[in-house]
């Protein structure tokens, strides 16, 4: 039968059921993110009335402080996520070192996010998201966050576009849910999400081509362009990577004179995307190994990125290795 439509509630709840190992630890866990990140879509809607109802660092008409919308997001996450008490440590773009919440003691997990990213889209009413990524707690230091990519227990991001979407995976395939803001119900609008075997565009801030630093990359383009490629750009990751996931093709945030490591973070932009990505069939690498085998060694390291179809990766890499 096919499970369209499913609510992501019920989704979880039979995918649980698979595992007659599992406590229930991680639906709740997942339930309380599609929670949070609820709220966020609610507040994102209202971006554009801020004008209206007050600027951030101001009062609105209520008299209310005004916050910006990706600190809010941030409080929103930490507020739901240190709650449900499945989380053991907490870490965020927007701060510097992890959280270790009181009712988290007893929690298996440990998540990073991005609670807003491309945040500087927002003025101008272009998609953004929420990243994240999960992982087992090992040893109760920051070390449960220093682990590899390809052992998340599961990532996903939610997209704020013309329509709110929810997509994860498990490392059981991908599925993505729409909300349905009549109902506030995440429904399963896109099961089983595979790429492309190949696809016809890259995504990369061509802008900065003259700083690219990495030899053959400037020539990968160029061939591209001549086997007939277009160019999409949001310069919003979630969005970049969402129309990737569906449409195949390159995105890319390489390495460059100025930022030898590129600008996308490791543990909460890269590497969750990288396990979609691949679980979806694609692949993922810095330009030299795999993002999932990158065993990170800082909380906010940052790493380039080459993620797409297959095709597009593998003649990449004959390019630029
Ligand atoms: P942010 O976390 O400060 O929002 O920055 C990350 C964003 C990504 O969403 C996007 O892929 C990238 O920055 C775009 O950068 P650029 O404007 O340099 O092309
Ligand atoms: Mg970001």
């Amino acid at each position: 039968m096919s499970k369209t439509g499913m609510d992501l509630t019920r989704f979880i709840l039979e995918e649980e059921r698979k595992y007659p190992q599992a406590t229930g630890s991680l639906s709740l866990a997942l339930n309380t993110i599609a929670s949070a990140c609820k709220i966020i879509a609610s507040h994102v809607r209202m971006a554009g009335l801020v004008d209206i109802l007050g600027k951030a660092g101001k009062t609105n008409i209520q008299g209310e402080e005004v916050q910006k919308l990706d600190e809010l997001s941030n409080e929103i996450l930490i507020e739901h996520l240190s709650d449900c008490g499945e989380f053991y440590a907490l870490a965020s773009e927007e701060l510097d070192e992890p959280i270790f919440p009181e009712k988290g003691k007893n929690g298996k997990y440990v998540i990073s996010f991005d609670p807003l990213d491309g945040s500087s889209n927002i003025d101008v009413n272009v998609s953004i998201g929420t990243i994240f990524s999960i992982h087992k707690k090992v040893d109760g230091t920051v070390n449960d966050f220093l682990q590899e990519g390809y052992k998340q227990i599961a990532a996903g991001y939610v997209i704020y576009g013309s329509s709110t979407m929810l997509v994860y995976s498990t490392g059981n395939g991908v599925n993505g849910f729409t909300l349905d803001p009549s109902v506030g119900m995440f429904l399963l609008s896109h099961p089983d999400m595979k790429l492309p075997e190949k696809g016809k565009i890259y995504s990369i801030n061509e802008a900065n081509a003259k700083k690219w630093d990495i030899n053959g990359l400037k020539e990968y383009i160029e061939t591209l362009k001549d086997e007939g490629y277009t160019v999409r750009y949001i310069g919003s990751m979630v969005a970049d990577v969402h129309r990737t996931l569906i449409k195949g093709g390159i995105f890319a945030y390489p390495s460059d004179i100025k930022n030898k490591n590129g600008k996308l973070r490791l543990l909460y932009e890269a590497s969750p995307m990288a396990f979609l990505i691949e679980q979806a069939g694609g692949k993922a690498t810095d330009g030299k190994q795999d993002i999932l085998k990158i065993k990170p060694t800082d909380i906010h390291q940052r790493t380039p990125v080459f993620l797409g179809s297959k095709k597009e990766i593998d003649q990449l890499m004959e390019f630029i290795n």
